[in-house]
């Protein structure tokens, strides 16, 4: 059994850490980011239940990506995603079975500039006793207020006779993304080591303490590292994460090496099972796939090749945009037909097939 590091996890965040702890060993769930909310060539202005995905080879991902950037702001995120309808994208995710996952593109609470608006010191002035603290908080607690307002009938029965209880959906909340590259502003070089931890720490017991929030597993995500000790240079605290993620785009890209991202697996694998926790992909990509076979040339080698590395929850892709910014296939696209060979690997773990699996 592994736990949660929340000591008051809510039973659902249990539940589905537990069922991730068991497939991992021996399948990987496939998810991408923003795959409800539209794909290349199309955006709906309304709710729908669609993803390109499905469209290519007829399953929808286990794990759905989304991100809080902009929240507050205009109703819409970065990338124009209706925050009404994420609420609604997300409870049907939740009510079929299938895992949320929430990264945050957050603006620079220093200068009003985006996530990519670095060269200055902001961490510190978020920080108790720094300057924007209050706006950061303001923004934690807009955060707070939608991550509670998910929720969802716990028992249709007991609904129907009145007696409505509402559980929270969990959430697999992935804050302060790729720290080991410096394009954002929360980056290596805008922040010192000590900084990192603490925004880090601050957050976590923030939301948990202040906010009363416990559905959340927390994901600690940094871009490619170079060894072990570099990796958990700024980790944050067992007691604060739940997750050893990975965002690696570089090496299943043009010049990339499956080798390089194979042992950066195996790190988090083992960091993983020593410690109690999971360990996952989560983002990897090739932007516009060139390559015909890059699902099981590349991406199923770098997934399965070493038994070890194979023991990640889930490899999660980055969004379908337009043609030439989309890291999963669609109707009509070059890799599409080996996409559905990738798909049909019983290793390979979609929406539907996650709810099928029995639990022992
Ligand atoms: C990047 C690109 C951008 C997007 C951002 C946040 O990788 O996809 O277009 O705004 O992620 O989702």
């Amino acid at each position: 059994m592994i736990y949660l590091s929340d000591p008051k996890a809510t039973k659902p965040a249990q539940t589905l850490y537990q069922r991730l702890a068991m497939i991992s060993k021996s399948h990987t769930l496939i998810g991408q980011q923003d795959a409800l909310a539209y794909g290349v060539g199309r955006r709906s202005a309304t709710y729908a239940w669609r993803s390109d995905m499905a469209d290519v080879c007829g399953k929808f991902p286990a794990v759905f990506g989304w991100d809080f950037g902009h929240l507050g702001l205009d109703g819409r995120n970065l990338d124009g995603v209706d925050f009404g309808y994420m609420k609604l994208w997300m409870s049907e995710v939740y009510r079929r079975g299938g895992i949320n996952t929430v990264s945050w593109h957050m603006r620079n609470p220093l200068t009003g500039g985006d996530a990519w608006d670095t060269g200055l010191r902001v961490v510190k002035e978020i920080l108790p006793g720094g300057s924007k603290q209050a706006r950061y908080l303001s923004r934690l607690d807009r955060a707070a207020d939608f991550i509670t307002s998910l929720t969802t009938p716990s028992d249709l029965a007991l609904s129907r006779a009145g007696l409505l209880v509402h559980e929270k959906i969990p959430l697999i909340f992935r804050p302060f993304h790729e720290h080991t590259g410096s394009w954002f502003w929360w980056g290596q070089k805008w922040c010192s080591k000590e900084e990192f931890i603490q925004l880090w720490r601050f957050t976590v017991h923030y939301l948990r303490n202040e906010k009363g929030l416990h559905q959340l597993i927390y994901a600690y995500s940094p871009d490619r590292f170079n060894d072990r000790s570099h990796y958990l240079e700024r980790y944050p605290g067992h007691d604060v994460v739940d997750v050893f993620g990975l965002d690696d785009y570089h090496d299943l890209g043009k010049n990339g090496k499956t080798t390089a991202l194979v042992q950066r697996l195996r790190t988090i694998v083992e960091l993983a099972d020593e410690y109690g926790k999971l360990a996952a992909l989560t983002e990897t990509g090739y932007e516009s796939i060139p390559e015909a076979n890059w699902w099981t040339g590349r991406l199923s080698p770098a997934l399965f090749q070493d038994p070890l590395a194979a023991k990640i929850a889930w490899v999660l892709l980055w969004r379908n945009d337009r043609k030439t910014h989309h890291y999963g296939p669609y109707p009509g696209h070059l890799s599409s037909p080996d996409f559905i060979a990738f798909s049909r690997d019983e290793r390979v773990t979609f929406l539907e097939d996650f709810a099928q699996i029995e639990f022992s």
